[in-house]
């Protein structure tokens, strides 16, 4: 089974699905788009919250950073003068030191991650979507920002106009994930924002027709009309879309088999297929409030992917 993840909606699933299959079985592709050079090392929040959480070390109240991590060197920093923006845990920045010293000792961002899942002792295979390097930008009223100058120094507040991923159409599909792709045809996409977390990987070239090949299934990160968190409907806004389920499956349709809303969701499968939305719509509950419910609905994805 082939994932395409970001850094909360999806691994929330994640943590469901390594206890119903084998974690072998398990490949993550993941966004890299958010990723940034910060005092030195390359921070790739989605990859580490996914290397985290299959090694049993992510800190699950906020879905980001190493449980009981201390902050010493990044409250030194900024007691001097210096303030990095983003709150990097001092483990946590051990894991951004070795993967940017494996780069600069030459190996590509897919190798510098497979060390550190061997490290990590992780048997899922966690790939980055591509080992060149692709960027989101939120175009705002205050210029074009990272993603994480947008989410953290701006706390999401300033009015968004275009999302774009910067370097997309001239980088390649990581090969390992080219591979994974030929060896499996099941491919999940979990509930992880359509716009800053899947456009990335659905950007690269020739992606979005590999897909086509594929037994596709989704899972919305919005219920009816209700994101669960985070910044999706203002960035869905700026991309012409209103925050709904049916975006997001409008965001997949070309290569979408299911789709997955929550049993809360207020749509009916004739409103999908209104909107020219093919494919089969399947109810469960999506809403990740435990362990167990992530369970459940990793259990209901593998039934559909029997059927399918
Ligand atoms: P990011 O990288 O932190 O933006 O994380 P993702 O893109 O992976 O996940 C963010 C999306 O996950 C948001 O759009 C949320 O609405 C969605 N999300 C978070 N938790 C849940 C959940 O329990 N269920 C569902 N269905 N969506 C969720
Ligand atoms: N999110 C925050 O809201 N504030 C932070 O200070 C912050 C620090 C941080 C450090 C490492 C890391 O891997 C993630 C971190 N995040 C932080 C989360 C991150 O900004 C985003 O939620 C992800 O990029 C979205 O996938």
């Amino acid at each position: 089974m082939i994932v395409l993840s970001g850094g909360t909606g999806t691994p929330k699933l994640l943590n469901g699905l390594r206890k119903v299959i084998p974690e072998e079985d398990i490949t993550v592709v993941v966004n890299t788009g958010e990723d940034v050079w910060i005092s030195g090392n390359l921070v790739s929040p989605d990859m580490d919250t996914v290397f985290y959480l299959f090694s049993d070390k992510l800190d699950t109240d906020k879905w980001w950073g190493i449980a009981d991590d201390s902050f010493i060197t990044h409250k030194s920093m900024k007691a001097i003068g210096y303030n990095e923006g983003m709150m990097l845990g001092d483990i946590d920045r051990g894991t951004h030191i070795m993967r940017s010293e494996y780069l600069r000792n030459g190996n590509t961002l897919t190798s510098a991650s497979s060390k550190l899942a061997q490290n990590f002792g992780i048997r899922a295979k966690i790939l980055p979507m591509s080992d060149d390097t692709v960027t989101t930008f939120i175009k705002t009223s205050s210029g074009n920002l990272h993603f994480q100058d947008f989410w953290i120094k701006e706390k999401g507040k300033s009015d968004v106009y275009d999302v774009f991923v910067d370097g997309a159409s001239k980088a390649s599909i990581s090969p390992r994930v080219i591979d994974a792709l030929k060896m499996d045809d099941k491919v999940l996409i979990g509930p992880s924002n359509p716009i800053t977390s899947i456009g990335p990987i659905l950007a690269l070239p020739k992606m979005k027709e590999t897909l086509k090949d594929k037994k596709v299934t989704a899972v919305s990160p919005i219920i009816g009309t209700e994101p669960v968190s985070g910044p999706v409907a203002k960035l869905m806004h700026a991309k012409g879309l209103d925050a709904s389920s049916i975006s997001v499956a409008k965001c997949y349709q070309d290569f979408l088999d299911v789709f997955v809303i929550d049993k809360t969701d207020h749509f009916k499968e004739s409103d999908f297929k209104n909107e020219g939305i093919e494919c089969d719509i399947i109810r469960a509950d999506t809403l990740m409030k435990s362990v167990g419910i992530s369970i459940n609905l990793a259990d209901d994805i593998m039934k559909i992917f029997d059927n399918v």
